[in-house]
């Protein structure tokens, strides 16, 4: 044993025996961790490029901002770094696609040609490395998205070719559950909305509704494939109305049974998911989150440890819904090297989650109480409670870096890359 891991050793037993004095038990809090899967997105590793044909414009009210070298430019190198990200990051965890992510060996094959057989080798992969992989129909970057409406389209024509592209999305979602044993979470998320002022926001929210329908007609297992859709507020472009509105989906999924996804950076700045989590449930079987930071607006930033991120994982955990909750990540940050925003990110969520589970249940206790003085008094002492140490002890259970010893594995790989 050398003297650093003497030393974490000790600082280790001190936080156990300190959180075992406040009624936390920290091996089980460790345990529960484990369960708890995080779905990295693959479009962090290339600015949300895809692998089709061609070059365009990603559209649909995203932005992509950096200039950081080593974007990955082909499956093989996605592959790469993600699995570059995933070998520093502690327990196991799942991978998030988007459509226009299949291997098409330089065919046009457009949105509504898609097929599980341009995903054989993410399947491989994923099974190989017994990681589940979760999927979202691609509705933006392409030219029948171009007028910023897809779903909700007034064309009957261009309406049909994204139901079909949603359609089989959800297809090879399934396909994707059946060969890796795990429900595919697939996502819908639609750019629809205006620039400025509608004169008629009823019509398109009932044809988005109606495309919704006809894309969700067939049913498939549960066990395979699980529906999520994602209201947002507004985007680039898309500032007056967005035809997914938060109400819109809320009831859709209520109607409908299905799960609704709550992206970070999709409401109000001042507005945070985490109090929407334990609402929601009470409505809808199961929720999908984005995790994702927006700066002054949904700018999504790398998710760093903050106040809002700690509340998302603590409503998980006090809600006890880590088994109805499916947490994926989104952002996208291209000036900064790509594999280490992965793994700050999902490390992040994941020390959030670790603080949560070791919450001192005497806070709970002083509300029951009445006793708010308490409770207050409790929370803030809670966040000088020795989570660190049991973090460090996490990672190194997992054979990963403790602290920020991962960075120079990231260094090394990006010399070797040099793309
Ligand atoms: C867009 C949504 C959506 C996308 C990804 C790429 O505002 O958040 O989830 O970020 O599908
Ligand atoms: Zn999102």
């Amino acid at each position: 044993m050398r003297v650093g891991e003497k030393h974490s050793a000790i600082e280790f037993q001190l936080a156990e025996e300190r959180y075992a004095s406040l009624g936390v038990d920290v091996s089980k809090a460790m345990q529960i961790l484990a369960t708890i899967p995080v779905s990295l997105h693959c479009w962090q590793g290339d600015d949300v490029a895809g692998f089709e044909s061609g070059t365009k414009e990603i559209g649909g009210g995203l932005a992509v901002t950096g200039c950081y070298p080593g974007r990955a430019r082909t499956p093989q190198e996605l592959r790469e770094d993600i699995d570059q990200a995933m070998s520093l990051i502690p327990g196991r965890h799942r991978l998030n696609l988007h459509a226009f992510y299949g291997e098409f060996a330089g065919r046009a094959v457009d949105r509504n040609e898609i097929d599980v057989e341009h995903f054989q080798n993410w399947i491989a992969w994923a099974k190989e490395r017994r990681i589940g992989l979760d999927f979202n129909p691609t509705c933006f970057a392409h030219p029948k998205a171009a007028s910023g409406f897809t779903l909700a389209h007034a064309d009957k024509g261009i309406r049909t070719f994204w139901i079909e592209h949603c359609r089989r999305s959800r297809e090879i979602g399934a396909a994707f559950g059946r060969a890796l044993g795990t429900p595919c979470v697939t996502n819908v998320w639609v750019p629809d909305g205006f620039k400025d002022t509608p004169a008629d926001r009823m019509a398109p929210r009932e044809r988005l509704a109606a495309s919704l329908d006809e894309v969700f007609k067939k049913t498939l297992s549960d066990q395979d494939n699980l529906d999520a859709v994602e209201p947002k507020l507004f985007g680039i472009g898309v500032e007056s109305c967005t035809v997914g509105s938060a109400e819109f989906y809320l009831g859709y999924c209520i109607t409908r049974k299905k799960l609704l996804c709550l992206d970070a950076g999709h409401f109000h700045p001042t507005e945070s998911i985490s109090d929407k989590i334990s609402s929601v449930l009470l409505y809808v079987p199961q929720i999908l989150l984005h995790v994702s930071r927006g700066v002054r607006w949904d700018s999504d930033h790398v998710v760093t440890l903050d106040d809002d991120l700690r509340s998302i994982a603590r409503e998980i955990i006090a809600c006890g819904a880590m088994s109805r909750v499916h947490i994926g990540l989104d952002y996208f940050d291209a000036s900064i090297n790509r594999v280490a925003a992965w793994v700050i990110g999902t490390r992040n969520m994941l020390r959030s989650l670790l603080i949560a589970l070791l919450e001192p249940p005497a806070i709970r206790a002083a509300e029951i109480a009445g006793d708010t003085t308490a409770r207050l008094c409790l929370q803030e002492e809670a966040k000088g409670h020795p989570f660190g140490a049991v973090w460090n002890a996490y990672c190194e259970f997992h054979s990963t870096p403790v602290g920020e010893a991962w960075l120079e594995s990231v260094r090394r790989y990006e010399k070797k890359i040099v793309r």
